[in-house]
């Protein structure tokens, strides 16, 4: 491999929105009777909007017309609308400005990959839109993760071959999606959480700097180090 291109996931790696999810979700819990705790919103992570909804419904053991849930789904996303269009810049997470920062430095072209339908908003309203090359998100695909299928838009974009893209997720869900489409998988987060990624790390603060030069093959060969990092 001599060209790689990285995939970053949005929520949980980029900016932490799923707190955001959470005060949605929970109003619209209280209005339905429904006890929904911040333990259930771990179960959200990752997944689509729609998927969601089910999931909520599921904990309450409830079911609805379908025209019901279309209306709970504006309602949500205009409640969480309402909390991401305050964000800025100051919610980037840790680790995330100097790791594309080194990307630039190293010539090494990202997208996003995301299943929120808001993602380019919120990269706007923390103005990291214009670094990313491309932007594959829930408008982009028919199949949620841990179908595949965003990640393999994302390579298209790059222009690479998957075996040459590193995403980088917090959800279980998309660290399957990235195995399942032959990429490097790294979870951030729990490691026993995110036990199938290729790599494992608490935040974007601890990728060490010499970390993409392993996947270079011409450096491999003189690297003694190499793969040093692998937790899979
Ligand atoms: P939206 P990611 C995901 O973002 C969130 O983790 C998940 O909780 C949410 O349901 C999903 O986006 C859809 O978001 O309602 O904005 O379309 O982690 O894939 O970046
Ligand atoms: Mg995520």
């Amino acid at each position: 491999m001599n060209k790689i291109g990285v995939i970053f996931d949005l929520d949980g790696v980029i900016v932490d929105t799923a707190k955001y999810h959470f005060l949605a979700w929970k109003n619209l819990a209280d209005d339905l009777g429904i006890a929904f705790t911040e333990t259930h919103n771990e179960l959200l992570k990752g997944v689509s909007r729609v998927r969601s909804l089910e999931i909520l419904l599921e904990i309450g053991n409830l079911e609805l017309p379908e025209a019901k849930k279309q209306e709970i789904l504006v309602s949500k996303n205009e409640d969480y609308l309402g909390y991401i269009t305050k964000m800025g810049p100051e919610e980037i997470l840790p680790g995330v400005n100097g790791l594309l920062d080194t990307l630039d430095d190293l010539g090494i072209k990202y997208v996003l990959g995301s299943a929120s339908k808001n993602a380019t908003l919120i990269l706007k309203q923390v103005n990291l839109l214009h670094r990313f090359s491309g932007i594959v998100d829930g408008n982009s695909v028919s199949k949620a993760k841990p179908d595949p299928e965003v990640f393999l838009i994302g390579a298209k974009q790059l222009n690479l071959q998957p075996e040459q893209c590193i995403v980088f997720e917090d959800a279980i869900a998309g660290i399957e999606a990235a195995n399942q489409a032959n990429m490097i998988s790294i979870g951030v987060g729990d490691k026993e959480t995110l036990n199938e990624a290729d790599y494992n790390f608490n935040n974007l603060t601890e990728i060490p700097e010499n970390f993409f030069s392993q996947f270079i093959s011409d450096k491999r060969k003189n690297n003694n180090e190499s793969r040093l990092y692998k937790t899979r």
